[in-house]
């Protein structure tokens, strides 16, 4: 009984995407696996400086992410510094497509932090498990409980509030495990207002509303068998969207699986893992909340999802492999609706999105060879078939006279990387080629007004595939006091997807001052940096340290937009007693390479420092901890390369928690 519970924890570790080390046949090493699955287990979302953050906010701690903010809700994750179309964003491998037109939703949004363990960001092609991509994946691993030969409860509570935006949240989970039956369950409210940025100004429209709650239950079918059914239900009323023209009255998202999970103690095959889902997602924006506006425009859009998603892993001495299936079909709608001043009165309706399938099917592999004590290599690829078809198509038409309804894509994508760890030091090499194929916005969109470099944007559905050419490399040093990794990648991206102006058509919107049409460059190259560090100056005082640089350019060597400048963050970590200190600083130098054709204007440099302190309690033998801190302690006005419309980010925000564990 005890191997098949550590066989159901080693699944965990497999999904986990850690590089398990080849399992020997040992009671010891069994043990040893339980300790490193405990371990894993423990992981929180959070980071360094604050235990109640948001799912962006700790996203946001990674290197390789970075974010394009329109407010102060549902940040757009960048991965190597590309756009979403170029990653795929899933939850446990689904897939989950937005429903808003101005990416006022990415899939980020819909989940809350009690309801994920972990976050698995993987880099360009190495990615391509879930799916055809160019940037690479970020995978939101919910939280499941093994399962359990004692029964037991488990659970904890945490609630806060910020001063900034007067944001009060609630966020409670609990969790119920026996040898035969797991059940976990999230529920979460957050509510802030208007935020005010470093002059103390207050910023309208950046108040949010958002309820999440989930649901897991697992029942164990067999002793190396069983299923696993799950819910999540995530709902935004009344969020505003500063840098944007209209704000979202409600989004709702309804995300639901059923899995079967078989094991086998014998041979190659280790575990075998089928999903069945289906998301729906309801998306409203108007503007009815600025007044200003004469004419007024209700943009709702709709994403409805149904897939499978099923996985092999196999395994023997010195191989590691994980075969999967992907597939699924989207249905994406978005409408605009204009009238004066009475919603009856409607003067406009076009399809932005006009009624768009999408049907992928695809076979992924990755496989890890342990050539030596010392040495892997890494392999993989994947082959998919990309079906679109637009419904109403006369919308594609007026541009694009005669365009098929349906178009096939097919994405082949292979990857391989080669690992050496001498004594404390590490060092990889790796390349990666791939395609993907264009968004629903790029390939059929009708006029989608871009707030940012103020022009509507139409989708050509006779693009060319992306094809991407990726090289990668890192070397690391390691010891019980030090490190230091750094990582760098290059991209050579062929018929780059990006909008240029149209010398036809004329703007819809008045705030718009002309037509951009979606179209392939020739090529695009970027290029991302990164260097982390982090020392143990005593055993209680820790110092970590970290740098990212990035550049992308166009085929005239122009610069692309949104490329991070050279950005720096440093953090210190000092434990005494019962208490916890965390003071960092972070920020960007001044961006100079950025691209006036997309909006971009220079930005100024910014550092915000920040504090915070916690302190550690038990409550009946349970840990309850208590934190306090502030963000931009020195109240800076700022707002950096990717915030939309330059708006300005929060000034000085003065936090505080309290977590109990049940
Ligand atoms: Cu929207």
């Amino acid at each position: 009984m005890k191997y098949i519970i550590t066989l159901l924890l080693f699944w965990g570790i497999c999904a986990n995407g850690q590089n398990t080390k080849a399992e020997k046949d040992s009671t010891k090493s069994v043990e040893l696996e339980e300790v490193v699955i405990t371990a894993a287990i423990k992981k929180k979302i959070e980071t360094e400086m604050k235990m109640a953050v948001s799912v962006d906010e700790f996203l946001a701690s990674s290197e390789d992410i970075s974010f394009i903010k329109r407010g102060a809700y549902a940040w757009e994750p960048l991965l190597n510094n590309m756009s979403t179309e170029r990653s795929t964003i899933t939850i446990d491998g689904m897939h989950i497509f937005g429903a808003c037109t101005d990416k006022m939703d990415p899939v980020t949004s819909y989940i809350e932090t009690n309801n994920i363990s972990e976050i698995d960001i993987k880099s360009g092609q190495e990615g391509s498990l879930h799916g055809a991509t160019v940037a690479g994946s970020i995978d939101l691993k919910r939280k499941s409980t093994p399962f359990n030969l004692y029964k037991k409860w488990s659970g904890s509570y945490q609630t806060g509030f910020e001063l900034n935006n007067k944001q009060f949240f609630n966020l409670g989970n609990v969790s119920y495990s026996s040898d035969k039956f797991v059940a976990d369950a999230s529920i979460s409210f957050r509510e802030a207002g208007n935020y005010s940025d470093g002059n103390n100004k207050e910023v309208n429209h950046s108040q949010y509303n958002k309820f999440n709650t989930s649901i897991g239950l697992a029942y164990k079918t067999s002793t190396l068998s069983s299923v696993r059914v799950e819910a999540i239900f995530d709902q935004a009323n009344d969020v505003g969207f500063p840098a944007l023209p209209m704000d979202l009255w409600l989004s709702r998202a309804l995300i639901t699986s059923a899995s079967y999970k078989q094991l086998f103690e014998e041979g190659l095959f280790k575990v075998w893992d089928t999903k069945v889902y289906f998301n729906a997602i309801e998306h409203y924006m108007d503007d009815t909340t600025r007044p200003e506006n004469l004419v007024h425009m209700d943009m709702p859009g709709w994403s409805t999802t149904y897939g499978l998603v099923s996985k092999a892993t196999l395994k023997n001495e010195r191989f590691f492999s994980e075969i999967q299936l992907n597939a699924y079909n989207n249905l994406s709608i978005a409408e605009m609706r204009m009238y004066p001043q009475d919603r009856s009165e409607r003067t406009m309706f076009a399809y932005s999105w006009p009624s768009v399938t999408t049907t992928v099917a695809g076979i992924s592999m990755n496989n890890t060879w342990e050539l030596s004590e010392r040495s892997q290599l890494n392999f993989g690829g994947s082959l998919t078939i990309n079906y679109n078809h637009s419904k109403y198509v006369e919308f594609n038409w007026i541009f694009h006279p005669g365009t098929p309804q349906e178009k096939t894509r097919i994405l082949p994508s292979l990857n391989t990387s080669y690992q050496l760890d001498i004594n404390n030091f590490n060092f990889s090499i790796g390349t990666g080629y791939g395609h993907r194929a264009p968004s629903v916005s790029e390939g059929y969109g009708y006029y989608i007004y871009n707030s940012f470099d103020r022009y509507d944007y139409i989708g050509n559905p006779n693009l060319k595939n992306e094809i991407s050419y990726e090289g990668h490399a890192s070397a690391g040093f390691k010891n019980e006091k030090a490190s230091v990794q750094a990582k760098v990648n290059y991209f050579y991206i062929k018929n780059y997807i990006i909008g240029r102006v149209l010398s036809m058509g004329s703007p819809m919107n008045y705030q718009s001052v002309g037509v951009k049409g979606y179209t392939s460059l020739d090529h695009s190259t970027l290029f991302n940096f990164s260097l982390n560090t982090s020392y143990t100056l005593f055993d209680d005082l820790h110092w970590k340290g970290s740098l990212t640089y990035a550049r992308g350019k166009d085929e005239n060597e122009k610069n692309l937009p949104f490329i991070r400048p050279l950005s720096y963050q440093t953090s210190l970590n000092y434990n005494y007693e019962r208490f916890g200190f965390q003071t960092s600083v972070n920020g960007d130098i001044e961006q100079i390479n950025y691209s006036p054709e997309y909006g971009e204007d220079q930005t100024p440099s910014y550092t915000i420092w920040n504090l915070s302190v916690d302190y550690t309690f038990y409550i009946k033998n349970k840990k309850t901890v208590l934190q306090l801190g502030a963000e931009n302690v020195l109240n800076e006005y700022y707002s950096t390369y990717a915030d939309w419309g330059n708006i300005p980010r929060m000034g000085r925000n003065i936090f505080t928690s309290l977590k109990f564990n049940l």
